[in-house]
This record gives C-alpha cells, structure tokens and sequence, in this order.
C-alpha cells in the first residue's frame, strides 16, 4: 500500500490498537462503504436533487464510472482534489468517485474564494479541482483559472456544467468504463482533509482518516436514531463537517436513508423540500433556525406542512435560550443542539433528555472514548462545574493539522489534547455548555473567520499602518467582524478598502460588516492588541457594505 500522505500526524499506535480493540475502527473504507451499502440498500433512494433522483446501486455504479474516468484523465491514487461543488447528487458521485480511485478530497465550501482555494490546492499540492459550471452567482470557471495559474500541481479543472476553455466537462468522464480496480487503500490512512475555521493567517486543513471518520458517522447515526425511513435535508453546504457527518450525509446512507439536497438554506427553498419530500431530520446553524421559525410563525411558511420533521439540529454557533425554546412549539419537532468541530469531537444533546437540558446545553460527546479537560491557562483542572478551557482527545479526533509542525506545538497539549480554544462547563446534567472563547476566531452565525487572516489582508493596503479585526456582537448573525484600522496618513474610503478586500479573493463572509478608523490600537498589559477595549470603544450600528 503506497503511503498517500506525508505531514500528517498519525495517532500513537498504543491509542490506534486501543480504538479497534474497542470496536471503533473497524477498518471499513469510504470505497467499501458504500459498496456494502448499495449492496444491503439497493433500490432504496440514496439522494434526491433537483432533478435527480438515485437509488443506492446507482450511485455505487456511478462512483465506479466516475472513478474510471478520472483515472483515464490521469488521476491516481493518493491524488488530492479540491471539491467545491454545492449541494447537488454530483458532490455525492465526485466525493464516492474520488473515494474508489483512492483520491483524497479536499473540502472546499462554496463560498470559499481564490485566496482560499489556492491555500488549499497549494498545501496540498492538488492535482485537480472540481467546481459547478451553472450559474451560482459567481463565476467559478474564472477563479478556477486564476488558481490553477498560481498552484503548478494543478492540472485539471473540472466542472460540473459547462466547462471553460481547457476545462473538463464532468459529464464527459461519466461513460466509457475503462478497465479499472478500486482502490484499496489504508483504512488507517488520510481519506480527505477539510479546512479548519483558523486562528492564524491561513486556516489549517484537517486529515481525517477512514477509521476515525466513519467511527464518528456511525456513532452519529445512532445517536441520532437514523435508519431506512430517514429523510434526511442537507440544508447547509454539505462539504462543511456538520452536514456531512453529524450525522450529515454520510450518517444517512449508513443507515440506508435518503439524502435531500438543498440548494440553499432559505425558508422558501428549505422548508418547502421538507412538505415535498417528507423530511425527518434536518440540521441549521442559529441564524437559519432563527429565519425558518421567524416565516412560519410570522411570514410565508404558516401554511407548510412540517408535520413529517422529527428533528431539527442546530449547531455550529451559540443558540440562544429563548430561540431554542420556541422550536418544538413553532415547528412541531424535538430539538437537538450539537457541537462539534471539523478536528473531531461533536456533543449531541440525547433524545432522552429532559427540555431544560435540550435548551440550555449544547450536549454530551459521541464516544465513551472522548477524553474532555476543562482547565484554567496553566492547563490545570478547574473546580467541578466552573469555566475553562476545553481539551479533548479521542478516536476521531486529529492528533495535528496537516503539514504545520510549528502550529501543531501549541494547538496541542504533550499529551496529544486538542485546545478547541473554547471555553465551557459542565451542566449538572453531565451535558457541556459553551460559555465563551478565547481563540482569535469570529463566529459570524457559524461560519468561522481567523482575525488575524483577514487582518493580513486589510494590512496589504497600501494606506493601513495598522489593523485589528474583531467580533461585534449582532443581534441576528449572533457576531460580526468589525475591522480597527489605524491609516497611513489620509485614511482610504471605506468603500475603497472593502472593494479592495474583495480584490483579494476573501470569502464574501470574511470581508469585514464594519470599518472603524482610530488614531491607535490599544495593547494588553503583555502587548497584545486589547479587542475587548477597542469593541467597547465601537457603537456604530449597520453595516458599511
Ligand atoms: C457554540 N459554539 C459552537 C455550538 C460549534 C457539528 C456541529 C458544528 C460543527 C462546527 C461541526 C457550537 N455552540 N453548538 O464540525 O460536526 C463553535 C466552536 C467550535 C467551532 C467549530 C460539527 N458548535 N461551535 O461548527 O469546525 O467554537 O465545526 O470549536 O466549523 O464552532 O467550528 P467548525
């Protein structure tokens, strides 16, 4: 078995033996997968999009054909290709083609821009990216070039649509089955890595392995009740960790069920699939929540029939209390709340449950195995029920990002923990509560922003002497980035300075709501930048966009 990956960190082989003697890892692969699926879930529907509508034999057969044709392209095992493409059946072929001709994805999200991807193909020294051809809005096919001008392992671009000049129809690799082998690699191995939301300059990317992830998927999938009538509406982008394995996508075709994809998570387009396929589950971040209960209660949605929706997830950001109160009473279904990380650990609340818990706490982890230290900044255990830092190890959660040895040094403990950078309790319950963070990341309504990325980039303008970028808090997006800039002589118009932020290629999310001008950033007593002290400083409502 050729090595697919080097720069990651595998798990100590003590823990490794110690996870399969457990019975977690199981040494199933995503190829074999969802080879024995379509075998046990044949002509049970796996996914629904748009127009299309496959059962399990067929997206087995179509993952094969696929796998053929990128293999006659000339993709290879142990290949890295960023896939960004939005919720369509085709992410599921790409993902489960890429899987059989032992590719590894790289999970880019549809927001995600040139400066993103190039990071991402550039680490991982991608030797193809996959993108949507039909209009989405922005044009992918251009990006798509100006990254393959700037990444020389890049060779293929393929997209799923009409293609540009020197693109690759994805219909066009579809047919002609060439002679081919799956591929049969390390179950123990990378399968894929997806971008962290990041504290530094450029997010780190995440190696999980077949083991590790497909433990957590399967967990997840029980956890969660899912089985043949499951329903399941990926309502979020799909290439994010949430929707694909919490328990996502891939927990539903574990469990035999059908995946609704849909293209966006609006009330109209979102709640409507709900009436008309019948979904049982679905997950959304705050906001989303927020916008479904707010149509139904008050706006356009009154008339739907939900009646079918047994859970509604919500994670990736803090709910509020009154919100999640009203979701049983609006939609008609239980509330879990979840929260998880692409690095590994994800805390569901139970079923079982009592309401208090599913409203106030964000949940307990999947596995027995989980490891969890909540501890003051000398990494000492704090008194039973008090904030601290949360720390965790476990059977799916890394060990250290890929190819950053020096991040890695304080990212994790000697001993292997995971600093989540947040800060949480423990609920009488036994169920953690997140009270806080103290990573330098924003969670603009769950999706995550480093402030010191977008700082490097508001720095690059020619007139900024200086810059800090932090959240405000938002009363809809629950936080939003304001950007501090101290000028270099006459400051440039706000405008000026966002459109040249856009310039950059930054994902539309992480191009600052706010821009403030001061004299000064105010420093902390060890010199770093005081955030707190310049948003009490900050009262400006609206946005400058
Ligand atoms: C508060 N903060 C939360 C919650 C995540 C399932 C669900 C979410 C993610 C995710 C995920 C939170 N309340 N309920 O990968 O599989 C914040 C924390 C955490 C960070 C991770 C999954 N749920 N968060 O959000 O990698 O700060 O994963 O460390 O995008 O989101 O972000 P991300």
């Amino acid at each position: 078995r050729p090595p697919h990956l080097d720069g990651w960190v595998p798990y100590p082989p003590e823990f490794a033996a110690a996870y399969r003697e457990a019975g977690y890892w199981t040494g199933e692969t995503f190829g074999a997968f969802l080879r024995e699926r379509a075998r046990r879930f044949a002509d049970r529907t796996a996914v629904v999009a748009g127009g299309d509508r496959w059962t399990y034999a067929e997206l087995d057969a179509r993952a094969d054909a696929l796998a053929a044709g990128l293999a006659r392209l000339g993709l290879a095992e142990g290949d890295r290709v960023v896939v960004q493409l939005p919720n369509t059946a085709a992410l599921l072929e790409t993902v489960f083609g890429l899987f059989r001709l032992g590719a590894l994805p790289v999970y880019a999200l549809p927001a995600h821009r040139r400066s993103e991807v190039v990071h991402m193909a550039a680490t991982t020294g991608a030797a193809a990216l996959v993108i949507p051809g039909s209009p989405t809005g922005f044009d992918h096919r251009g990006m798509a070039e100006e990254v393959r001008a700037a990444v020389p392992s890049l060779t293929h671009v393929v997209v799923d649509g009409d293609p540009g000049p020197g693109q690759v129809p994805l219909d066009s690799l579809r047919s002609g089955h060439g002679p081919f082998t799956p591929a049969e690699p390390d179950p123990g191995g990378v399968a894929f890595l997806q971008l962290s939301g990041g504290t530094t300059g450029l997010p780190k990317l995440i190696p999980r392995t077949h083991d590790d992830y497909l433990y957590s998927v399967r967990a997840s999938a029980d956890i969660c009740g899912l089985d043949t009538g499951t329903v399941y509406l990926a309502a979020l982008p799909a290439t994010h960790n949430f929707p694909m394995s919490s328990p996502g996508f891939l927990g539903v075709l574990h469990a035999g069920g059908t995946v609704v994809m849909s293209p966006d998570p609006g009330p109209g387009t979102a709640l409507a699939l709900i009436e008309a396929e019948r979904v049982t589950h679905t997950a959304v971040v705050p906001p989303v929540a927020r916008l479904w209960l707010d149509a139904v209660e008050h706006g356009s949605q009154g008339t739907r029939d939900l009646s079918s929706l047994r859970v509604l997830q919500v994670g990736g950001a803090a709910f509020a209390e009154e919100t999640a109160r009203r979701v049983t009473p609006v939609l008609g279904c239980s509330l879990q709340q979840v929260f998880g990380m692409a690095e590994g650990l994800v805390n569901y609340t139970r079923a079982d449950d009592p309401d208090d818990v599913v409203t106030t706490t964000q949940g307990r982890p999947i596995s027995p195995h989980d490891e969890i230290r909540i501890v003051d900044d000398q990494d000492r255990p704090v008194p039973e029920g008090e904030s601290g830092h949360l720390l965790t190890r476990g059977p799916y959660t890394i060990r250290g990002y890929y190819r950053a040895p020096e991040h890695n040094a304080t990212a994790f403990t000697p001993g292997g923990f995971y600093r989540t950078g947040d800060i949480v309790r423990r609920h009488p319950s036994g169920n953690l509560v997140v009270t806080g963070r103290a990573k330098e990341q924003i969670n603009r309504g769950g999706e995550k922003i480093a402030a010191a990325e977008v700082e490097n980039h508001v720095l690059a303008h020619p007139a900024v002497r200086d810059a800090a970028v932090a959240a405000v808090p938002d009363p809809f997006l629950g936080e939003r980035t304001c950007a501090y800039v101290v000028p270099r002589g006459q400051a440039p118009a706000r405008s000026e300075l966002l459109a040249f932020l856009r310039g950059r290629g930054l994902a539309a999310y992480k191009i600052p709501d706010l821009v403030e001008f001061v004299e000064e950033l105010p420093s902390t007593a060890v010199g770093k930048v005081a955030k707190r002290d310049l948003r009490a400083a900050s009262t400006r409502p609206g946005s400058d966009h």
